[in-house]
Parts: structure tokens; sequence; C-alpha cells
């Protein structure tokens, strides 16, 4: 077992900041000591093998990205990431664990849709993986196998309110699920959006003649988020069970979660880096078919309408706990072009996992979070929020030693030519600044990058057993 000390660094988790040193054993971090203590050449120096210098530069707990879809089938196609690329690209961007997305597509069995994401993962990541499920089919059969999940250490499901005739769940689905949630503390995560409604726009839009991808976030309009946001809290109010809408994008949607939460209930938010930075806007200011690549549900919003600044207030005020990507990337060419002359059938989804952490730390650049808040939101509420806590989310003894040696000196230039693992042929990304720098990243110990280059291989990633969500009143 190597033995490593980070040291001269600033330590940075969700509740301050201290100069320390951190010294990790194998795997595991052993000790968090004032700077200096450990004293190269004498006894305790002995057994450590590497020293790794980080004076000036954070030092903080491994991303985690808590809302991925590898290898998603989706629109024709599937999602270009395969958990091998997809996986590396997150350790290039500071994350050390994603939450996949395992599908029961309509007419399979649960555990045979869990089976084969484990196949699909397994030996092929590059950090730590787990999964929540996707419940595609809500029937007795399935929702006997939800009861049993838990043990196989997934412990949240997914319903979709959209994609009628894909994932869809109804009303009387989602009742009855939930009241598995409720009973086991399983945690019900939401796609929030009125499908059957948006398909009548879908139908209208395309009949007038207006195919262009804008046309994908003016068919989806906000009322249909915050509808839907709506009819999932009141669900999960009548049956208790604890509720996590995923990529929320609409001021309005975050007002009815705010406002369950004002008054106890267990409902919580996530949003994704394109709800704070990219905009409906810019969509319909791009040329052509470029808008395909910001094709993404929930859409972009209108910034003029002021989603984008009430998701970063959100961020602050706590309305919205965490920041996920929805990572699900496909290529322009023979994927989003699907939908050249129909917007409905461009393949929904951006790629993201490997920027997450940069564009949120422009955040803090920018003045919009404070560096803690930053942690909070990008490793320590995801890893509380879904049971990960103590191993993930957290630089203390304990805790697996997955950190991140954050430069704020440095810079990285994000773009297709430039800073780019992704399995995809654009970045969604292209052009944005980041005054700062992921330069060290460790995945259970071992170095995986380090300045500017990956020194892991697939098969480092192991499947990690989720607990109950720590997050709940
Ligand atoms: N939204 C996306 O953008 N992609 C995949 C599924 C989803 O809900
Ligand atoms: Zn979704
Ligand atoms: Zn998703
Ligand atoms: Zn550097």
């Amino acid at each position: 077992m190597t033995t490593t000390l980070i040291r001269g660094g600033t330590v940075v988790t969700a509740t301050g900041r201290s100069q320390a040193d951190v010294l990790v054993d194998g795997e595991t971090i052993v000790a968090v000591l004032a700077p200096g203590s450990v004293v190269l050449g004498t006894d305790l120096s002995r057994a450590v093998h590497t020293v790794i210098d980080a004076t000036g530069k954070y030092v903080i707990p491994g991303g985690i990205d808590a809302h991925t879809h590898m290898e998603l089938p989706f629109g024709g196609t599937a999602a270009s990431d395969t958990f091998e690329t997809g996986t590396r690209a997150a350790a290039w961007g500071g994350t050390t664990t994603i939450i996949d997305f395992a599908v029961q597509t309509y007419g399979q069995r649960v555990m045979d849709g869990l089976a084969t994401w484990h196949e699909k993962a397994s030996g092929n990541c590059a950090i730590d993986y787990a999964f929540h499920q996707i419940v595609g089919d809500v029937n007795e059969d399935s929702l006997q196998a939800l009861e049993s999940l838990p043990d196989e250490g997934i412990t949240s499901f997914k319903m979709f309110m959209a994609y009628p005739g894909v994932f869809y769940s109804d009303d009387a689905q989602i009742l009855r699920a939930m009241q598995v949630s409720a009973r086991t503390g399983m945690m019900t995560m939401m796609h929030a959006e009125n499908g059957p409604a948006i398909d009548v726009l879908v139908g209208q839009l395309l009949a007038q003649g207006k195919t262009d991808p804008y046309y994908h976030g003016v068919a989806r309009a906000w009322q249909m988020e915050e509808e839907a946001t709506h009819r999932a809290i009141m669900l999960a109010n009548l049956t208790g069970a604890p509720l996590y809408v995923v990529h929320v994008s609409a001021k309005q949607a975050v007002e009815q979660l705010a406002a369950a939460r004002d008054v106890g209930q267990n409902v919580f938010g996530e949003t994704c880096p394109q709800y704070l930075y990219l905009s409906l806007e810019e969509q319909l200011g791009a040329p052509g078919f470029e808008g395909a690549k910001w094709v993404c549900s929930t859409p972009l919003r209108s910034k003029a309408e002021g989603h984008q600044a009430h998701m970063w207030q959100s961020l602050r005020t706590n309305d919205i706990q965490m920041v996920s990507t929805d990572h699900c990337p496909f290529c322009m060419k023979g994927q989003k072009d699907l939908g050249l002359g129909n917007f409905s059938k461009i393949p929904n989804g951006i790629g993201s996992v490997e920027h997450r952490m940069d564009l949120l730390y422009q955040g803090v650049v920018d003045g919009q979070i404070s560096l803690e808040r930053w942690v909070e939101i990008t490793s320590t509420t995801p890893a509380r929020m879904f049971g990960l806590y103590g191993k993930k989310g957290v630089i203390a003894p304990g805790a697996d030693a997955d950190i991140v040696i954050y430069d704020p000196n440095g810079h990285t230039s994000i773009g297709y030519e430039k800073t780019h693992h992704m399995n995809m042929d654009h970045s969604a990304w292209e052009g944005f600044e980041i005054d700062g720098h992921v330069d060290t990243v460790l995945s259970r110990g071992k170095v995986v990058i380090d300045d500017n280059q990956y020194l892991g291989a697939k098969g480092d990633g192991q499947f990690v057993k989720r607990g109950l969500s720590q997050y709940l009143i």
C-alpha cells in the first residue's frame, strides 16, 4: 500500500477551509494534519512514498455527479459515451464518482435491466460508480422488484412524467411506486414535465412548419414543468414519499419545491450547468441546425424571463440543493441529425460530465456562490442525498481518498479541439473559459490525473453500494 502526503494546500469542505496536509494510506484518508506536522526524514515520514505539493491550491473531495446516462438507449440511438469513455472524461474534470441510471425499458423486468447495467459498467470504469434505477414499466412485478433494490445498494428510482410510449408513467403508476418509496425510505426521483400535453404542442408546431431545434424549447414550456412538479409534490405529500426532482430549469418549478420544503416536506431539487449558463435565446440565435447540440429535456429556458439568474439564486438559498449534469451525449453527425427537419426526433441530451466542477467553480469566481458552497453542491450534498456520505463527499479520516487538487491560478479553455475527452463530435460548451484548473485527481488513493495526463486504467472504478438518503427530515 502506498502512502501519499498532500501538503501545503488549502483543504476546502462544505463547512470551511483551512491550511492542512492530508495523509492517505492506500485507498483511504487517514489524517488531516496541521501544515508541516509530518517532517520528512523522521520515523512517521519514512512510510510516506509520495509527496504531492498542493501549495497555493485547493484540496477538495472529488466531485460526485449524481445524474449521468452512459450508453442510454434514446430516440432510436444510444448516448455516445460508454462507461469507459464517460468515466475517464469525468476523471479529467475532477469527478470521482458517478451515479448512473440503470434502465428498465417497457416490457422488461427491473432486475434484468439492472443486470444489463452492471454488465455495461463492470470492469470498464475509471472512477467509482453507483446506480439509480429507472422504472420504465410500473407493474406488479416491478413494484415487488423495487422492494429488494436497497439490498443491491440501490436506494433511489426514477420515473418519467414525460415521454409517453417510452419511459412514461401515469399518475396511478407514480402513486403506487411512491407508496413503495414511502414504505422503504427509497428516494423517488422524477422527470417532471407534462409529457402528454407537450406531445400535443409538438404536433401542432410541426404542422405549422416550425421544425427547428429551438421549437423543442417552445413546446416544452415552463408551465409544463411547473405543473408536473406540483403534481409530483402532491403525490409525494399524499404518500409520504421522499421526492427528488431532476434537472430543474424553470423558476416556477423551483418555487413549487421551495413551498413544499417550507412546510417540511422531504422534497429536493437538482439543477444542471446548462440551466445556469445556456439559454433559449442563444439556441434561437444559433445558425442552421447548430441549436440541436443544446436540445435537452427539460429544455434551455429564456434568459429574459429570469430562469438562469433564479437558478443561481436558488443554489445560494438552498431552494435547489445540488448540481448534476444529466450527462447524455449524442454526436451531431449520425445522432442529433436524426432530427433534421423535425426537432422532435433530435435525441435529447448534452454532454457535460467533464466540465461540471470547472463550470461551477467559475460561479465562485463570478461571485455567484462561495467556495464552500461549490464543494457542497458538487460533492458533499450528492453524497448525503444518495447515501454515500462518509466514504465520499468529504476530506476526513476514514473517507475514500477521492481527492481533487484544484488550481485557482490555473486556466481551462473548454472546446472540442482543446479540453475534450467525452466521446462526442462537438462540445456544447465551446468557448467557455474557466479561471481555474483541475491539477491532480486521486481516485481511492490512486493518482489518475496529474499535470494534464491520464494515469488511470479502465476497471479502476468499482461499483459502490449506497445507503438510504441522509438528507431526510
Ligand atoms: N433528458 C435529457 O436531456 N436526456 C436524457 C433523458 C432526459 O430526461
Ligand atoms: Zn429526465
Ligand atoms: Zn437524465
Ligand atoms: Zn498545474
